[in-house]
C-alpha cells in the first residue's frame, strides 16, 4: 500500500518556505525552481502547491495545473538556455526512482549532443 503524504517533504517545506530554493515560477497552483542536483544546465522542476506524493494520487486539478505550468516553464527554459530540445520525466515511490515525496516533474533543456549528467 502507498504511504500517504507526509508534509515534512523537502519540497513541501519550501512551498512554506522554511527552506531556500532558487524560485524561476510561481502561480496559485504551482512552483518552479531549480534543482540541487542537476543532470544538466537548466534542470528545474515543477510542482503543485497541493499535497499530492505523486502521479497516481493527484487529483485531476491539481494535474491540469502542472502540465500548464510545465509547459509554461519549458517553453521559459528552452529559450533561456538556448536548447535544440527539452527533456521531462517523473518518477512514482521508491520502486519508480522517487526520492522526494511531493508530486514533481523534471524539465532539462537539451542541446544536440549533450548527454544527461547520470
Ligand atoms: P526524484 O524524487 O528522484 O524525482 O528526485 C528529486 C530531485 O529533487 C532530485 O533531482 C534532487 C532534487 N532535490 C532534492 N532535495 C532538494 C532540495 O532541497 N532543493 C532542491 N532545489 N532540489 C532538491
Amino acid at each position: 500500500m502507498t504511504p500517504s503524504y507526509d508534509p515534512d517533504n523537502i519540497f513541501a517545506k519550501i512551498l512554506r518556505g522554511e527552506i531556500p530554493a532558487h524560485k524561476v515560477y510561481e502561480d496559485e497552483h504551482t512552483l518552479a525552481f531549480m534543482d540541487v542536483m542537476p543532470q544538466g544546465e537548466g534542470h528545474t522542476l515543477v510542482i503543485p502547491k497541493a499535497p499530492s506524493r505523486g502521479l497516481l494520487d493527484a487529483e485531476p486539478a491539481t494535474l491540469a495545473a502542472l502540465i500548464a505550468s510545465v509547459q509554461r516553464v519549458g517553453r521559459a527554459v528552452k529559450k533561456a538556455f538556448q536548447a535544440d530540445g527539452l527533456t521531462v520525466f517523473q518518477y512514482n515511490e521508491p520502486a519508480g526512482g522517487q526520492t522526494v515525496f511531493h508530486l514533481h516533474v523534471h524539465l532539462i533543456p537539451r542541446r544536440e549532443g549533450v548527454p544527461l549528467k547520470r
